[in-house]
């Protein structure tokens, strides 16, 4: 295998051009030394963004569970028997309390995901003024309801939409393992839908589903082939919830989840890397750990979507002990 020469990578952060990667570059990066590849990744860090900030997003659940999808990993799929209470599309008001509450503690994202294969128009309809009153209090807004076609991104976009979220989750060849109700090609195209409405892309994926490093690095490639590479970069730990296929998965080795977070920072220097979903099972060190590695944005709150997420004092005390501040 080529060593990956200082130019590749200097290539790759000049994002005027755009580097396409191989699996076997990625390869080389997971094969490094995890001293060498932590400094390369937090040496990229700190020439795109200032070390110590980290953006805080909170998500809420505006729809929740009986979703037609199979997702292995997912409790809101209505074929899982799991603790997910199904519930309609919350109202307007419920929703902007909500974001007013984020806002206190100190959020400046605000996430509404929906449990749908993708929207109907007319909850296009109701969830635009979502987006309208968010935006009013001051908050940046992301939306994950599923697949779009081009007039409903559209719609969104024109609504004030800042994010939506759509994860490519793993590799190409693992996904048809974990979904079959939909494929990656269905992915892929809400992506480009949603960029060429002119809306920013949240797209990243779970690490814990059963993949291999060869998943882990096709995924990462295919993320930062993008073009435009998505502008944040949310990448979750399996949340192992009972019901789901996946409920009884083997623990993810925490070094290598680090370099997935490392190399997400290498591949996407001017994105924000979301350490995700699964923070409540991290321990104070290895969330440490992918802050130095580059991760620059969290789930911020005590609830995720269905799971919890760790209480806000516990992420206040965390960047205390380690001096992080919020970005505004
Ligand atoms: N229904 C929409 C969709 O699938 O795009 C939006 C919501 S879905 C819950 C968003 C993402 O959450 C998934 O793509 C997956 O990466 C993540 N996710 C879902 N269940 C999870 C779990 N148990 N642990 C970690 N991440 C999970
Ligand atoms: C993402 O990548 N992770 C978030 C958000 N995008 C929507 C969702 C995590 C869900 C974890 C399981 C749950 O709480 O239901
Ligand atoms: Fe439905 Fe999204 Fe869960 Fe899949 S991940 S079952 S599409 S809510």
């Amino acid at each position: 295998m080529m060593p990956l020469s200082t130019e590749t990578l200097a290539e790759n952060h000049d994002h005027q051009k755009a580097k396409i990667w191989s699996n076997e570059e990625v390869a080389e990066l997971f094969d490094l030394p995890f001293n060498s590849l932590l400094h390369k990744a937090h040496s990229i860090h700190k020439e795109n963004f200032s070390e110590n900030e980290v953006q805080l997003s909170s998500l809420l659940s505006i729809k929740s569970g009986g979703c037609p999808e199979d997702c292995a990993y997912c409790p809101q799929s209505v074929r899982y028997k799991t603790h997910v209470k199904n519930a309609p599309l919350m109202g307007l008001e419920e929703v902007l309390e909500k974001a007013k509450a984020a806002k206190q503690a100190g959020a400046t994202r605000f996430c509404m995901g929906a449990a749908w294969r993708s929207p109907k128009d007319r909850d296009i309809s109701s969830v635009i003024p979502m987006i309208e009153g968010v935006k009013n209090l001051g908050l940046e807004t992301c939306m994950t309801l599923g697949m779009l076609d081009e007039k409903q991104a559209k719609q969104l976009g024109e609504a004030g939409l800042d994010y939506y979220n759509h994860n490519l989750d793993t590799s190409s060849e693992y996904y048809r393992q974990i979904i079959t109700t939909r494929t990656y090609e269905h992915r892929l195209k809400t992506i480009s839908n949603v960029q060429s409405a002119g809306v920013k892309v949240c797209c990243g994926g779970i690490v814990g589903i059963g993949e291999k490093e060869s998943d882990r690095i096709d995924f990462l490639k295919t993320l930062a082939n993008l073009n435009p590479q998505p502008e944040s970069v949310p990448i979750n730990m399996l949340v192992k919830v009972e019901g789901t296929p996946l409920a009884d998965s083997p623990e993810v080795d925490p070094i290598a989840f680090v370099r997935t977070i490392a190399i997400a920072r290498l591949l996407l220097p001017n994105s924000y890397v979301r350490l995700s979903a699964g923070r409540s099972e991290m321990s104070d060190e290895l969330q440490a750990l992918c802050f130095y590695a580059g991760a620059n944005s969290i789930f911020y709150g005590e609830e995720l979507l269905t799971t919890e997420n760790p209480v806000f004092l516990k992420d206040q005390e965390l960047f205390g002990k380690l001096g992080l501040k919020a970005s505004k």
